[in-house]
């Protein structure tokens, strides 16, 4: 045997070796570290939070809502409905909070030809665990699930109605619908995601303090800006559909008025696997109701962007008053809080996380300062925060990690992330898929070595 050949041998089962390497050791970590059980898990703080968090997961077969004290250690748990969404503040208590929730119905339940969902908002105590249903509405299986919902006053809701691609405020106290904005009231059903099932995944609503109604329309890319009165507001749109620049596939818009710093937009880019805000300039147009819809009276700029080399598909980012950052990296498995210097100063580990909010910091980013007014800075891959704090390895680890996700499009990262079981990160899915082409190359050598092996003419030349 040539030594050529036990030397290729060597490097296909050093490969292999690897590969099994970095897929064993996350089982075997998630294994020995309690990841299954999010009650056993606790944050890791640099210094305690300067309050509750509370988090709700979204993943395949595994929702939950989960509040975590400044310590670290679970104050409250549910699992006990289908899926959970969007978490918010309640003006009820301290520790009281809403959140949108769905559960499956069977054909019999939704007396259907096919299977339903019932969506609602709903209030609870995180203290007492007493909880009450606000308002529910049952949809067809073949509709998204509501994500969003907004209080806006007493017994009134905003409504993000993805299963109709609409908005729609709600008195919660009669079940009378007083205002409602059709996404094809500024859309058309080309753009986007296929009509009628998916077509704009409208998964996050705003009111804002002058009244306009801010909603993101993910399938379109776009952060739309919407006058109660007379609908789009063309100029004050924040992406397009299709232009990944900007925005691909964002997950819950926070909007920063003048008074704060604005009006500037914080929101997780999701597909990008980053974290953004964008400041409009040249502002001439206050934007409220009746003002001037002139394109040109201003555009957005981005003045702020987070990411390392962890973030997977974050779906939120709240700006908290002291100028922090709380995200929510739904495929990095985790949430964190980072300083106006990019560190992360406070961290949970929780599977598949949906939204995060912190009490008594306000609904969202109320409160927070925009990039511009505070001087957040911002951190990329690239220029890691401390890099001579970090160790060799763990920096070229990141390197190569970064490397090689950037391979493959997020679009068919993300989703494959989200359905494979949780142990299973960017690090696990690069050990995972490198496996077959390794094995191919590897059987193709043997085959090409072995005396039945099919030989091109030229190799077998006389050289
Ligand atoms: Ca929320
Ligand atoms: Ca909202
Ligand atoms: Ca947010
Ligand atoms: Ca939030």
């Amino acid at each position: 045997m040539s030594r050529r050949r036990t030397l290729a041998r060597t490097v296909f089962a050093g490969l292999v070796l690897f590969a099994v390497a970095l897929v064993g050791s996350g089982l075997l970590s998630w294994v020995v570290g309690d990841g299954a059980d999010v009650t056993a898990a606790g944050a890791e703080t640099v210094a305690p939070a300067n309050g509750t968090t509370v988090i709700t997961t979204s993943m395949q077969g595994n929702n939950r809502i989960v509040a975590y004290a400044p310590d670290g250690s679970v104050l409250y748990f549910n699992d006990s409905h289908g899926v959970y969404d969007d978490v918010d503040p309640s003006p009820r208590g301290a520790y009281t909070v809403t959140y949108i929730g769905t559960e499956k119905l069977n054909r019999a339940e939704c007396h259907s030809s096919e299977p339903c969902t019932r969506q609602f908002i709903e209030r609870v105590n995180l203290t007492t665990g007493e909880a009450e249903r606000l308002y529910s509405r049952v949809v067809a299986k073949a509709q998204n699930h509501w994500h969003d919902a907004d209080r806006i006053g007493p017994h009134r809701w905003l409504v993000a109605d993805i299963a109709h691609d609409r908005v729609f405020v709600v008195n919660t106290s009669t079940g009378i619908e007083t205002w409602s904005w059709h996404a094809q009231n500024g859309y058309d059903v080309r753009s986007g995601g296929i009509f009628p099932n998916d077509w704009t995944h409208l998964n996050d609503v705003e009111r804002l303090p002058d009244g306009r109604v801010m909603v993101s329309l993910r399938n379109q890319d776009t952060v739309a800006f919407v006058d109660p009165e007379t609908g789009v507001r063309r100029g004050w749109s924040l992406g397009s559909d299709g232009n990944h620049s900007r925005l691909y596939e964002q997950h819950n818009p926070d909007y920063i008025p003048p008074e704060r710093g604005g009006p500037s937009v914080v929101v997780a880019d999701s597909e990008n696997n980053r974290i953004v805000e964008y400041q409009r300039v040249n502002r001439t147009d206050t934007g409220g109701p009746g003002g001037p819809t002139n394109a040109s009276a201003g555009t957005w700029t981005r003045t702020w962007q987070w990411r390392d080399t962890e973030l997977r598909w974050p779906r939120d980012a709240d700006r908290l008053p002291n100028g922090h950052t709380l995200i929510t990296d739904t495929n990095g498995g985790r949430v964190i809080e980072v300083d106006e210097a990019g560190r992360v100063v406070w961290r949970v580990d929780i599977e598949g996380p949906y939204e995060a909010e912190r009490l008594g910091t306000g609904d969202e980013s109320a409160g927070g300062p925009s990039a511009v007014r505070a001087g957040i800075e911002s951190r990329s891959v690239a220029e890691p925060v401390a890099e001579s704090d970090r160790p060799v390895w763990e920096a070229a680890a990141d390197e190569a990690v970064a490397a090689w996700s950037s391979v493959l499009p997020s679009i068919v990262v993300n989703p494959l992330l989200y359905v494979l079981p949780p142990w299973i990160g960017i690090v696990e899915l690069g050990g995972l898929l490198s496996l077959p082409p390794v094995a191919l190359a590897w059987g193709l050598a043997e085959l090409y070595w072995s005396p039945y092996g099919v030989r091109l003419s030229r190799s077998d030349g006389v050289r």
